[in-house]
């Protein structure tokens, strides 16, 4: 992994954990279950509107451990690792359950991603951009072994 890369994105399709840069993450078509015509609810979304919502990862719990995000509205979720060691966010309930607009880690962007994954090392940050489509509650949890049992568990809930 070229070292200038702080974040990873791991799209849906690719095999197993392998990680790749956030310029590589699946585009296009989206993967069975994901919002279908997020593109289209990306572009109707008042961006400037959007209300940023921080998350921070450390060892070993998300704070806040519940996030809540209301149907039909944009935000920018701020994914914060605190801690001394790399954390994900892996909540793929709630990745298929939003229009994402774009990635950014970094500093680089991704437009339109199906993501599965996020990783965050040690210090750095990833800004998701998205609106909130499918009501329901998701879980949340870091999938670096170990690190939910320690407590890395959350909760999303789209209302
Ligand atoms: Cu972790």
């Amino acid at each position: 992994m070229v070292g200038n890369v702080r974040a990873i994105l791991i799209a849906l399709g690719l095999s197993g954990m392998s990680a790749c840069a956030p310029g590589e993450v699946l585009l296009g078509e989206p993967p069975q279950g994901y919002v279908e015509d997020a593109k289209a609810r990306v572009a109707a979304a008042e961006w400037s509107k959007a209300e940023t919502v921080t998350v921070a990862l450390s060892e070993f719990r998300f704070t806040p451990q519940e996030l809540e995000f209301r149907k039909g509205a944009p935000y920018r979720l701020r994914i914060e690792n605190r801690g001394k060691l790399s954390h994900t966010f892996d909540a793929e309930g709630f990745f298929a359950a939003i229009a994402v607009q774009k990635v950014r880690s970094g500093g680089s962007e991704t437009a339109l991603p199906y993501v599965k994954r996020l990783v965050v090392a040690s210090e750095e940050a990833t800004d998701l951009y998205f609106v909130a489509v499918t009501p329901g509650t998701y879980d949340l949890e870091c999938s670096v072994p170990l690190h939910d049992t320690f407590g890395m568990t959350g909760r999303i809930v789209i209302r």
